[in-house]
């Protein structure tokens, strides 16, 4: 079975905000699960949905969750494995509130946090990939080869830049 990832967010209404993240896990070639569950408003199809996400290929959790973003430290309490927290930028606090719920886990319920804005998912992608290339040489290949196409879409900026400047 090939692994899979989840993608799980808090509302619909942070789907946006998600697209890059879900176009960078579908551009290294891996299969995502993407479902809108919240651990406040459907506690129990979010911790049914955990504990079967093992069983079907599922080997990591990306949990993108806004204001009391409880989110991913209620996947993390019901699993053993690895799980990202994103942290969503909504008013009115633009995400710091997010932010802090999912950073701020109490020891033992460990989850990985990334960025508030647009940074946050895409790495948050990006590193689930990472961690996934550890038992999965294409896709390590497959890691580098955007590494180095994103080096050379910098460096092609740069050579606009100078040409612009004279
Ligand atoms: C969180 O509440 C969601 O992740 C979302 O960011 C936020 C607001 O949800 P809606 O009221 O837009 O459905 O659980």
């Amino acid at each position: 079975m090939s692994a899979k990832v989840a993608l799980l967010m808090g509302s619909d209404s942070d789907f946006d905000r998600l697209e890059p993240c879900v176009k960078t896990l579908k551009e290294l070639g891996l299969e995502c699960e993407v479902r809108v569950l919240s651990a406040h408003r459907t506690p129990a199809p979010l911790v049914e949905f955990v504990e079967g996400a093992g069983g079907r290929g599922v080997r990591l959790f990306l949990c993108a969750a806004g204001g009391a973003a409880h989110l991913a430290g209620v996947v993390a309490a019901h699993t053993d494995l690895p799980v990202l927290g994103i942290p969503m930028d909504n008013p009115p606090l633009g995400g710091l509130d997010a932010l802090l719920a999912t950073v701020q886990m109490p020891g033992g319920v460990p989850v990985a946090t990334f960025g508030v804005g647009s940074g946050g998912p895409v790495n948050a992608a990006l590193f689930a990939a990472r961690v996934l290339a550890l038992g999965d040489p294409a896709l390590a290949q497959r890691l580098a080869a955007h590494r180095s196409a994103q080096a050379e879409s910098v460096a092609k900026k740069d050579a606009r830049l100078q040409a612009r400047l004279g």
